[in-house]
């Protein structure tokens, strides 16, 4: 009898560490940029700058190596004078630091690469800030996106 309830009670142990393995605090927001079916588009309030984010190749897969690429247009014309760079966090969930320079290949086009780590929790949301800084000036702007 009292090794049945020692039994039972295991099983409960088990079963709630395997819960709190899959759940953590982010894990359910809402994807607002589908990235495997093209760029995403922001604007950056107060100055009117649009910004492009793209990743390939696609679809875009932790532990590969990945192509950052942020176009940046005022007004309709290339900006060409920024420091781009992209901010790599799981919403929720600390897993390093992860901040890929991008460098301006013209034309108001900016790339880098990095990698996006894989999850041990099994998180497949991750939100890249793209931090761009002109004359001392930084705004961002933020992209959450899914990987496979
Ligand atoms: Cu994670």
């Amino acid at each position: 009898m009292k090794s049945k309830s020692l039994l039972i009670l295991r099983l409960i142990i088990l079963s709630l560490w395997f819960a709190a393995e899959r759940t953590y605090a982010g894990m359910d927001l809402q994807e607002d940029c589908m990235i495997n079916s093209g760029p995403c588009i922001r604007e950056i309030k107060n100055d009117g700058i649009k910004v492009i984010l793209d990743m390939y190749p696609k679809p875009v897969s932790a532990m590969k190596d990945i192509v950052f690429h942020v176009t940046l247009t005022d007004k309709g014309g290339p900006v060409t004078d920024a420091s781009v760079m992209v901010d790599l966090t799981m919403p929720g969930m600390f897993m390093g630091t992860n901040r890929p320079v991008l460098t301006h290949t013209g034309r108001g086009e900016y790339e880098g690469r990095g990698v996006i780590q894989a999850c041990s929790h099994g998180g497949k949301t991750w939100r890249a800030e793209v931090r761009i800084t002109r004359q001392d000036k930084t705004a961002s702007v933020s992209f959450i996106f899914g990987v496979e």
